[in-house]
């Protein structure tokens, strides 16, 4: 491949901006599709959870051919927990799309992914996104990024960057608001004119870097990178820098360069070449493929620590056992060291006082959706509430700050407000726009655990909340995330209408009738504070009483629908989530 023709860019913005739907167009507009090949929306986010949630979880590669150049596209996450991604695969990038949402504007995780790609001294090009919509206001967009970029010292040649603006859904890009195009071509050229081709040497020693770790069932894991420097060959006697700073021997068997969103087997690849190494079994991320002779690793990667930890235990409830295939504390740690050589930022340590392990990650999204995974491959166990990880400088307890952003209608930001104090935030800043208002603040992380479900219900569902990690600070005091006691099962037993009709009275519930419950689940939650243990089978069969006419219709008010995220958020130190691939139950200690 020639070297000067290779583009490499990483498409980087805040959530939801439209990187995926972006990349999606520039593969489909590329003409590597047959036209009547079947395609999926957001073609990148192949995996499952990805599809369902919406999300990208994982970064990812693909390529397309433009003007006879070959343009590496490197899809990444969007959410602040998988942030550390970002900063990992931008190594493999010569220039960044950022894209920015013309109604939004920049967002916390803009900021953040903004402020790694100016650490990596790469070329930027600023795409103002869905201008599409009603709403949209550009020319503010691109003024906002502009100042972001002043805020963040951007050198001079960084603040003049190109701008594009865009319909990632429509599927057009424009040089200049008003004009008159219908095809990306816009978004091609300005990667071809100011991204510059990879700067390494075809001579010097092989430098390849590892940055993500993809699985596929046939290839099993692979290391995906970009060959710096030197050309790497199959077959041929090389050396792998590990991250403890030790060199071993190595030969690769099978290497990969990417063609739209699938791979295709390569014998060699050259200086700017993005690849994949498949065939061996131990690659993590950092290493560096190089030469034997003359081996330089490239520099560490940084990862950045995790905040918050969470205890997965082998389930101990009556009903352990009945529903998962993998059930043991082996089969635990086996699954939980598999992912920790895929995902770095991820760490698992055996308790020290019980059977299990303390997991550690950067946020409740990272911890969920690895216990998402493991419950749909047949996994069953239960976790404990999240605690955030402090840290002691110099005598004093520290402990993790988000900032968090806060967009609601005015009408609803005294209840806001109101909450965010008693978990200890501080207002950094307050601005209205027509009858929006802006809050952002400071806040402890233990202060945001579960906070987003009492957001939605005092908001209605119509505000928006964003954080990021901003840092360690002093320890904030005791803070209370959830007020009210629960409503815990005296028995084992099947729920019945009419005891759960009985019990809406005392406060909320979480299940439907003809459910088979234990002795120390948690059924519903008390309207008031401390718990209550009640007795959800007590009462008439519906079956058999029929007599009065009026209670054969008890109406249930629906159960409040908790997702695996909601009960984690939910719980307190004396409770569980007992997680098993056909339910989630909350449960006592
Ligand atoms: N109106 C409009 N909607 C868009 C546009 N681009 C993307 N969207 C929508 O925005 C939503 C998010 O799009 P994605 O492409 O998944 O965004 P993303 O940046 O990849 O999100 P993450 O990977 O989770 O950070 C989807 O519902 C898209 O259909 C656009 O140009 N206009
Ligand atoms: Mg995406």
């Amino acid at each position: 491949m020639d070297q000067s023709k290779i583009r490499n860019v990483a498409i980087i913005a805040h959530v939801d901006h439209g990187k995926t739907t972006l990349v999606d167009q520039l593969f489909r507009q590329s003409g590597m599709f047959r036209d009547n090949q079947a395609l999926t929306e957001r073609l990148m986010d192949s995996m499952d959870l990805e599809k369902e949630r919406g999300i990208t979880i994982a970064s990812k590669n693909g390529s397309y051919v433009y003007k006879d150049h070959l343009i590496n596209i490197i899809d990444t996450p969007g959410h602040a927990d998988f942030g550390g991604q970002v900063e990992r695969v931008l190594r493999m990038a010569d220039g960044a799309l950022l894209l920015v949402d013309a109604q939004e504007g920049p967002m916390p995780q803009t900021y953040f992914v903004l402020k790694k790609a100016l650490a990596n001294s790469i070329p930027i090009i600023v795409v103002i996104n869905k201008i599409d919509k009603p709403a949209a206001r550009c020319e503010w967009a691109m003024d906002q990024v502009f100042d972001l970029l002043v805020k963040l010292n951007a050198p001079d040649h960084i603040l003049d960057f190109p701008v594009v603006y865009a319909s990632s859904k429509e599927g057009y890009a424009l040089e200049q608001m008003g004009d008159d195009n219908k095809d990306m071509t816009p978004v091609s050229d300005k990667i071809i004119e100011f991204v510059p081709p990879p700067s390494g040497s075809p001579d010097a020693p092989l430098q390849m870097q590892v940055n993500t770790i993809d699985y596929s069932p046939y290839l099993g894991r692979m290391g995906i990178g970009k060959v710096v420097n030197g050309t790497l060959k199959i077959n041929k006697d090389i050396a792998v820098a590990k991250r403890d700073g030790s060199i071993a021997p190595v030969r690769v068997t099978k290497i990969f360069t990417f063609a739209g969103n699938e791979k295709v087997a390569a014998t060699s690849a050259g200086v700017g070449e993005i690849i994949a190494v498949a065939g061996l079994d131990d690659v993590t991320v950092g290493v560096t493929f190089t030469d034997s002779e003359n081996p330089v690793p490239l520099p560490i990667i940084e990862i950045d620590p995790p905040t918050l930890s969470m205890n997965f235990i082998p389930n101990d409830s009556p009903f352990a056992g009945k529903e998962g295939k993998f059930v043991t504390s082996r089969h635990l740690e086996e699954r939980l060291r598999k992912e920790t050589l895929a995902d770095v930022a991820l760490g698992v340590a055996p308790l020290e006082d019980a059977v299990g392990y303390r997991v550690s990650g950067r946020g409740e999204l990272h911890l969920s959706i690895l216990i998402e995974k493991m419950r749909r491959e047949g996994y069953e166990f239960q976790v404990t509430r999240p605690q955030v990880i402090m840290k002691t400088v110099e005598g004093k307890l520290l402990e993790p700050y988000e900032e968090l952003t806060i967009d609601v209608d005015e009408q609803y930001q005294g209840a806001v407000i109101e909450k965010l104090g008693t978990l200890k935030g501080q207002m950094l800043e307050m601005s209205t726009r027509n009858t929006m208002s802006r809050l952002v603040y400071k806040m402890p992380t233990r202060g945001l655990l579960g906070f987003r479900a009492k957001f939605m219900t005092d908001t209605k569902g119509m505000g928006v909340m964003n954080y990021v990690f901003a840092d360690y600070g002093p320890y904030a005091g005791d803070i209370i995330n959830r007020q009210n006691g629960v409503l815990v099962s005296k028995d084992n037993c099947t729920t019945v209408a009419f005891a759960l009709f009985n019990l809406q009275e005392r406060g909320k519930m979480f299940l439907n009738p003809g459910i088979d419950v234990y002795r120390g689940q948690i059924v519903g939650e008390n309207c008031r504070a401390g718990d209550m243990v009640v007795n959800p089978a007590k009462g008439k069969k519906l079956t058999n009483m029929r007599a009065s006419g009026t209670d054969d219709a008890v109406i249930l008010t629906p159960p409040a629908k908790m997702s695996l995220e909601d009960c984690i958020a939910y719980i307190n130190d004396d409770e569980l989530v007992e997680v098993t691939p056909k339910n989630i139950r909350l449960r006592k200690r």
